[in-house]
């Protein structure tokens, strides 16, 4: 039995998002009622995170990353919205995908999302894939190199799904639709023979986040930053469920924690020199 995979999309506006989503989800691109709204305008896209399942897949359409420069209101908006909505999911994704359209200038704003959009999803990147829209495997081979250098050195999927005919050519939009059909197959193929497992996401939400950029400054003070690790490994842990934060506080508050607990002990007695015992009280 088919089970459905999880797709999380992201990317600027416009660069094909919600015309993937809607072909992984619906099975082709309508003219009015589609799940995801496509626009052709360049902001103003909708500022939530679009959700559906269907057969084969469940697919996350995010806000468009970058909408104007790095700094910019929405920017930020749309890393915040991202953070809070995927710091909640706590089941395994399997697909993770950067979107870009091949038929458009590779900028410095193409940079910066990919930036965030790894930092974002950093505990998940072995489930990263890049997908060129508006697009042929020629084409991604023919620029193979400059997309690894905007992207890194990720599985890449080119596809293409035309829209409708901007002169209501039917005969164009009945070879539109051919083109569809055909990539859908090619989407779908690719993204299963990569046969990811499904990983969980380990997002930090914009607070969380915070609190990881100061954990990271108390980590250099002896004592304090290994018991710092220490508790928030266990409140990763116990209370918000981010085991590979927890597993990394907790090797840190290791790493560092050794001399201290010894230094510890000498004031407090022997119970304090294992450091699982010291943990344990920490718990308590
Ligand atoms: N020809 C072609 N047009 C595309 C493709 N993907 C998106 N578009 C067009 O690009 C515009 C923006 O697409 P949309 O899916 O709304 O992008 P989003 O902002 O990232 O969600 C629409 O006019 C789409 O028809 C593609 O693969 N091929
Ligand atoms: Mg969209």
């Amino acid at each position: 039995m088919n089970s459905v995979n999880s797709v999380i999309l992201v990317g600027r506006t416009g660069d094909g998002k919600s015309s993937l989503a809607n072909m992984m989800t619906q099975g082709d691109l309508f003219d009015d009622e589609n799940k995801f709204p496509i626009s052709n305008k360049a902001v103003g896209e909708t500022s939530v995170i679009e959700y559906c399942i269907d057969r084969d897949f469940e697919v996350y359409d995010t806000i468009g990353l970058c909408e104007a420069r790095k700094g910019s209101t929405l920017h930020e908006k749309a890393i915040k919205g991202i953070r809070t909505y995927f710091s909640r999911v706590s089941k395994p994704v399997h697909y993770i995908c950067y979107v870009k359209k091949g038929t458009t200038r590779f900028t410095k704003e193409d940079r910066t999302a990919f930036k965030e959009f790894k930092k974002i999803f950093s505990k998940a990147e072995s489930n990263f894939v890049i997908i060129i829209t508006d697009s042929n495997q020629e084409w991604v081979n023919e620029n193979v190199n400059t997309i690894r250098d905007y992207f890194g050195n990720y599985n890449i999927i080119a596809v293409d799904f035309p829209f409708r005919d901007r002169y209501n050519n039917v005969a164009m939009d009945e070879r539109n639709r051919i083109i569809r059909m055909k990539n859908r197959e090619h989407l779908s193929k690719s993204l299963l023979n990569l046969c990811y497992k499904g990983v969980k996401l380990n997002i930090l939400s914009p607070s969380e986040y915070r609190e990881d950029k100061v954990s990271k400054i108390i980590a250099f003070v002896p004592v304090i930053g290994a018991t710092y690790n220490l508790i928030s490994a266990s409140v990763y842990h116990f209370i918000l469920d981010k085991d590979a934060i927890a597993a990394d506080r907790f090797k840190q508050g290791m790493n560092l924690g050794i001399e201290d607990f010894k230094t510890i002990a000498a004031h407090f007695g022997n119970s304090f020199v294992s450091p699982t015992r010291f943990l344990g009280k920490l718990l308590k």
